[in-house]
C-alpha cells in the first residue's frame, strides 16, 4: 500500500474537484466510476486539468485494490456499497469529499445540515456574511464543491458550508466553528435505512466541537431537543413556537432574541422577503449562526431584510390585477408542497400533480384546511390526485392538460387579494426536463400574462 496514494471515487463535480485538489497537492490520484458505460473520452475533454489522472471504470481490478491508502467517496457513495468494504478490509482509509476539504481548509467555517431548509438557510448566512466579511465562500451540497475553494483560503476566508447526511457519514476530524442542524425528519431511508442512524449521522456535524464553538437548533425538534441537552457545543435554541429563555424565538410575529431571560425584539417577521413558519425558523438559525460567527446585530437585519426566496422554493413572481403568484416547483414531494401551503396568507389556487413517484397525498390534501380554494392538477398522477380528492371530500379541483392551461383556470377563479401558487407535490420529470424548468415556464407564462407587472 503507498500512503500517498488516493483513489477518488465519482466523477461527478465532488470527484473532479477532489482530485484537483490531491493533484495540486502533489499526491497520486487514480480515479473511478462505477458506471461503466462513462465515456472517457468525454470526462477528459471536459475536464482538462485531469488529462494526466487514469480513470477507471466499472470495476476496480484486484492488483489495485490494495494499493491505495486512502479512497475519497463522493457524496452519492454509500459506505456499505462492496467496493467500499472491501478498501475497508484491505485497510484503505476510508474519507469523504467534505473530509479532505476541511483538512486542507484555512479560516473559520460555519456549517448546516438538517432535513429540510438547508439551503435557503446557507444562502441567506452567505448573504450576511458577505455583508461584513470580505473574502465569503458559500460551499457544499448547494452546489458548489468545498474541495474546489480550500486552495485559494486563507486564515482571513469565512466558509458557510451546506452539508448533507451523505457528506457526513465519512466526516472525521470535520470540525465547525459554528454549526446548526435545522430538523430532522425521514428522508434519505434507502441509503440510511433507519431513522436512527440517519440521525446519527445528522448529529455528526457537532461531534468534533467543543465549549468555544455554538451549535444552534431547533427547539421544536423533538430529537433535537434532547439531543441537544447532551452536547460539548454551546447551544443556542431557536423555536418558532414559544418563548425561550435563551435563543431566538417568535411570539406574535414577530422574532425576539433572549439571553438568561432578557429579550429584546429583533425584527417583525413581515420584514423578511421569505414567507412561511418554516422559512421564520431558516431566518432565526441563520441569525443564531450569523450572530456566532461575529456579525453585528444591525448587518444581520440588513441582511435578512434584503434576502430574496431561493429560486423555485415559495418564490414570489409577481402580482398581477391584485394576484400574487408564487413557484415553488421545487415542492417536488407531498411534505414539502404542505409547507407552501402552510406559507400562504391568503385565499389560493394551487396547481398540483406530476410525475407519480409513489407518494400518497391525504396530508397534503388535509393542510388546505380552507387555504385552498381551487386545486388545478396536471401531469400523469392528476387522476391519482383527483381519486383522493373525492375520497377527503375536498371537491374544489379541476383538471387540465397543460402548465399553461392551469394557469389560466387559476386565474379565472383568483379575485384581488387572492394567491396562484404552484407547488405540485411531485416531481417534473412526465412534462418538463425537472423541477427547474417547470419553474422557469410557470414565471415566464405568468409574467406575460396582461395585467399591471410588479
Ligand atoms: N458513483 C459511483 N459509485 C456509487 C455512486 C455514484 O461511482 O456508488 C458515481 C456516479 O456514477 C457519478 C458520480 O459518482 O458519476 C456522482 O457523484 P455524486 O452522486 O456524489 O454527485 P456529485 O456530482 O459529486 O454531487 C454531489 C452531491 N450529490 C449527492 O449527494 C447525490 C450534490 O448534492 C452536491 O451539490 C455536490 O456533490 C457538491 O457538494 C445534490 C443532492 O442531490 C444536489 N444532494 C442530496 C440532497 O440534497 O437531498 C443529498
Amino acid at each position: 500500500m503507498n500512503e500517498d496514494r488516493y483513489l477518488v471515487i465519482g466523477t461527478g463535480i465532488s470527484g473532479v474537484c477532489a482530485a484537483e485538489l490531491l493533484k495540486a497537492k502533489g499526491k497520486e490520484v487514480v480515479l473511478f466510476d462505477s458506471n461503466e458505460e462513462l465515456d472517457k473520452n468525454a470526462f477528459y475533454a471536459k475536464n482538462p486539468t485531469l488529462a494526466d489522472i487514469p480513470l477507471i471504470t466499472g470495476s476496480l481490478p484486484e492488483e489495485e485494490m490494495a494499493s491505495f491508502g486512502t479512497a475519497v467517496l463522493s457524496p452519492g457513495v454509500p459506505l456499505d456499497q462492496p467496493l467500499v468494504q472491501e478498501l475497508k478490509k484491505r485497510k484503505t482509509k476510508i474519507s469523504g469529499e467534505i473530509e479532505l476539504a476541511f483538512e486542507n481548509a484555512k479560516g473559520r467555517l460555519c456549517a448546516v445540515t438538517g432535513t429540510n431548509g438547508k439551503t435557503t438557510t446557507v444562502s441567506l448566512i452567505g448573504e450576511i456574511l458577505k455583508r461584513f466579511y470580505k473574502d465569503v465562500r458559500v460551499v457544499g451540497n448547494i452546489g458548489n464543491p468545498y474541495t474546489a475553494e480550500v486552495l485559494s483560503m486563507t486564515e482571513a476566508t469565512v466558509t458557510d458550508a451546506e452539508i448533507s447526511s451523505f457528506q457526513l457519514e465519512t466526516a472525521d476530524t470535520f470540525h465547525p466553528n459554528v454549526a446548526a442542524i435545522l430538523n430532522i425528519t425521514p428522508d434519505h431511508m434507502n441509503r440510511h435505512h433507519t431513522m436512527e442512524e440517519y440521525s446519527r449521522v445528522k448529529e455528526m456535524i457537532t461531534m468534533n466541537q467543543n465549549a468555544d464553538d455554538v451549535l444552534v437548533l431547533n427547539y421544536e425538534d423533538d430529537i433535537l431537543r434532547s439531543f441537544g441537552a447532551h452536547v460539548k457545543a454551546s447551544v443556542t435554541w431557536f423555536s418558532s413556537k414559544r418563548e425561550l429563555e435563551n435563543g431566538y424565538f417568535v411570539k406574535d410575529r414577530v422574532i425576539y432574541r433572549a439571553i438568561g431571560g432578557k429579550v429584546k425584539e429583533f425584527m417583525p417577521v413581515s420584514d423578511l422577503l421569505i414567507i412561511g413558519p418554516h422559512n421564520w425558523e431558516n431566518a432565526m438559525a441563520a441569525m443564531a449562526v450569523s450572530e456566532a460567527m461575529g456579525v453585528p446585530k444591525a448587518v444581520i437585519k440588513e441582511g435578512c431584510k434584503n434576502f430574496h426566496a431561493v429560486e423555485h422554493r415559495i418564490e414570489y413572481v409577481c402580482t398581477k390585477n391584485g394576484v400574487k403568484f408564487y413557484n415553488d416547483s421545487k415542492g417536488t414531494n407531498p411534505d414539502a408542497a404542505i409547507k407552501a401551503v402552510e406559507s400562504m396568507d391568503a385565499p389560493t389556487c394551487l396547481i398540483g400533480g406530476g410525475f407519480d413517484k409513489g407518494s400518497t397525498y391525504d396530508e397534503w390534501i388535509a393542510s388546505f384546511k380552507g387555504r385552498i380554494k381551487k386545486l388545478v392538477l396536471i401531469g400523469q398522477t392528476r387522476d391519482k390526485i383527483a381519486e383522493c380528492c373525492r375520497k377527503n371530500g375536498f371537491m374544489s379541483f379541476e383538471t387540465a392538460d397543460t402548465l399553461e392551461e392551469a394557469v389560466d383556470i387559476c386565474v379565472e377563479s383568483a379575485v384581488p387579494g387572492d394567491n396562484i401558487l404552484l407547488s405540485p407535490a411531485c416531481a417534473s420529470w412526465d412534462m418538463f426536463k425537472n423541477y427547474e424548468v417547470r419553474g422557469q415556464i410557470f414565471k415566464e407564462y405568468v409574467r406575460s400574462l396582461p395585467g399591471d407587472d410588479k
